[in-house]
């Protein structure tokens, strides 16, 4: 779908408000001593990637409703991402996952993804299915098996999965174990970790010079009594012992209720070991909703640390954003478009912060203006400036909007038919 060359007639009807809203706020903030070309030009380069297995019905263990018209192949996958890229101008990127995605004629991808100005975000290891033909079962585990012969096969999809990211130009292998355990007793916890890391130092070893790991943790499911990379501390401990190019991948889903995520942000990048970040939404466990759709404010916290981060911390490196989603009955793309909107507004948010001011109003212990500044920020509605930088990329002034007004999920029903079935989580 050509969604581009239709957006400037499109977002006609709404630039005039868009141009009173924005200049209202921009001589507001400018007042401030803000520079708000800069805001606005931080939120144009902000791209996210999109997750392969986010574009088509995820659905629970209790069921599956299909969302017409959606990806059956990777080619479709990237053209779904396109479309995203085209109206928000935030994706440009995607991140697959090996064996679903694995690419049949690689230069035909990768011309395809360059059509749809998108790259190849980090690549995903898949050790937490058994795979059709496979000689060993991942059942008791992958790569903390205390069977050889699993753990090899886990080590050698990874590699394989490392290869072929290099010839669609990824730069990163991110590892989300399932390994863990239900019942108490069932394995050694010591024996499990012993050989997760031996397995991850494997892998590290075979990574180009340029490329990173991501070591993804999780404190439960699909395992409901220990799961072998359980927390961030466990996962900086695996990143420590692989070496330098070996990161923490935060996820947000992937904690126990309350715990205060920012902090670990900010202790994982003053230690320049946060590598990647996945985002989503979650009102109990890994519930991976739409994006600042249950926890807003916490949301932008965490923001403002990355963004302090970011400003403060050059020992840690740029990092991998994605979002890691599941939809159950929204329209996926429409989904995705709510959540990289929601990250857009709580950066932006977080780029407003008067760090100055904050950081004096911490050292004279005034606590009611440190929640000021940050509660300011919080409150100020950035959505002209989100709508500006997407603007000056070409993408649409409101792209759920013109999501709807272009029929984009007609189309794709047209093209692909309705009784699709995508491949994914
Ligand atoms: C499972 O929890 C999960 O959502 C992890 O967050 C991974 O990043 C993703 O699946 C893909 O393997
Ligand atoms: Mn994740
Ligand atoms: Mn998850």
């Amino acid at each position: 779908m050509q969604v581009r060359t239709q957006l400037s007639s499109l977002n006609q009807s709404g630039l005039s408000r868009h141009d009173s809203d924005y200049d209202h706020l921009s001589d507001r903030l400018s007042s401030r001593g803000l520079s708000v070309e800069d805001v606005v030009s931080q939120l144009a380069d902000f791209q996210v990637a999109i997750p392969s297995w986010a574009l088509g019905a995820g659905g629970t263990r209790f069921g599956r409703f299909s969302f017409y018209g959606e990806p059956g192949n990777l080619e479709q996958k990237i053209a779904d991402v396109g479309i995203l890229h085209a109206l928000t101008q935030t994706a440009g990127a995607v991140s697959l996952h090996i064996p679903w995605d694995t690419p049949t004629d690689y230069a035909a991808v990768r011309d395809l993804a360059r059509e749809y100005q998108l790259v190849f975000d980090a690549i995903n290891s898949n050790t937490f299915q058994d795979q059709p033909g496979a000689e060993h079962t991942y059942k008791h585990g992958s790569l903390s098996a205390t069977d050889e012969g699993a753990r090899q096969q886990a080590i050698d999809h990874n590699l394989e999965v490392i290869a072929i990211g290099e010839k669609l130009g990824s730069k990163s292998l991110t590892v989300w174990l399932a390994d863990g355990t239900t019942f108490p007793g069932q394995r050694n916890f010591q024996k499990s970790l012993t050989q997760t890391e031996d397995s991850l130092k494997q892998i590290y070893a075979g990574l180009p010079s340029d490329w990173k790991l991501y070591i993804e943790y999780k404190p439960y499911e699909p395992n409901f009594y220990s799961t072998v990379i359980q927390d961030w501390g466990t996962s900086l401990m695996l990143a420590n012992a692989c070496g330098d190019r070996a990161y923490t991948l935060v996820d947000l889903g992937h904690h126990l209720p309350n715990s205060n995520i920012e902090q670990i942000v900010s202790t994982l990048m003053l230690k320049g070991k946060l590598g990647g970040f996945h985002f989503n939404d979650s009102k109990y466990g890994d519930d991976d909703l739409t994006v600042g759709s249950i926890k807003p404010y916490a949301l932008f916290l965490i923001f403002s640390e990355l963004v302090y981060g970011m400003r403060n911390n050059p020992q840690n490196p740029d990092l991998a954003w994605m979002i890691d989603a599941s939809h159950n009955i929204k329209d996926p793309l429409e989904d995705l478009i709510q959540s990289l909107e929601a990250i857009q507004e709580a950066y932006a948010k977080a780029l407003l912060v008067d760090q100055t001011k904050l950081s004096a109003a911490q050292e004279a212990h005034d606590v009611v203006l440190c929640q000021e500044i940050l509660q300011d920020a919080y409150r100020t509605d950035v959505r002209p400036l989100v709508q500006r930088a997407r603007l000056n990329r070409g993408g649409a002034l409101h792209p759920l909007r013109a999501y709807r007004a272009l029929g984009v999920r007609d189309e794709l029903i047209r093209q692909r038919g309705k009784h699709t079935v995508a491949t994914g989580l």
